[in-house]
């Protein structure tokens, strides 16, 4: 796979994962700022799949290079499924990851339904107009406090069911292995390796 892709993502996270993972792929990424390029998109979209294409879309029309975009977010079901696609903007500009973490776990005192997921749409498209999508999903539950300093956003608190560990306690490998960027990247993954064939 000799074709170079701009990763869509402004999330230096994000980006760790989504390099890993596709390098390990044979696929040749680049960031936006090794693109030479900064596109800030709106996510309007109301779905994680619209909003990941709405990226893919932008900042391939930008880089006139292929372009792979993530959105993703975490989803409590005691929450109706929120914060969802506003996962990124949950309680405002101002918070931090931590900030997040704890507002979530102030959101939750109490609640005994911890159950949530993770969710993970990959859009990529091409600059013939042509795309690709593929989706993962990672259930767990909230956790009662922070556990763990590794990944971003909410893995510390989010608990991994017959782990006993949360997101925050895994490697970036383990972590992988099982998530919902982890699998959404290698249904894509498939996915590409057919359409470049073609
Ligand atoms: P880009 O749009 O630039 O990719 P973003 O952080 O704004 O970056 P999203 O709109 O997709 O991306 O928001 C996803 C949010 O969901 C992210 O900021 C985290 O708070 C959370 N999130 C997604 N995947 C996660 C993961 O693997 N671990 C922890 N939190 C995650």
């Amino acid at each position: 796979m000799a074709e170079k892709f701009v990763l869509a993502t402004h999330n230096p996270g994000k980006l760790a994962e989504m390099k890993a993972i596709l390098s390990g792929l044979g696929v040749e990424v680049v960031s936006p700022s090794e693109a030479g390029m900064e596109v800030d998109v709106e996510e309007t979209g109301s779905t994680f799949a619209e909003n990941a294409m709405l990226k893919a879309k932008a900042v391939c029309a930008a880089a006139g290079l292929p372009a792979i975009a993530d959105d993703s977010g975490l989803c409590v079901n005691a929450l109706n499924g929120g914060p969802g696609v506003y996962s990124a903007r949950y309680g405002g500009e101002e918070l931090d990851d931590r900030g997040r973490c704890m507002l979530l776990l102030n959101s939750m005192r109490g609640q005994a339904t911890r159950a949530a997921h993770f969710s993970c749409a990959i859009a990529c498209a091409f600059p013939n107009g042509d795309t690709l999508e593929a989706e993962g999903r990672c259930d767990g539950a909230i956790a009662f406090a922070p556990l763990g300093t590794g990944g971003f956003g909410y893995d510390p608190v989010f608990l991994i069911p017959g782990r006993g560990k949360t997101f925050g306690q895994l490697s970036a490998e383990e972590k992988s292995a099982i998530s919902h960027r982890g699998k959404a990247l290698a249904a894509f993954a498939e996915k590409l390796g057919t359409y470049l064939k073609k």
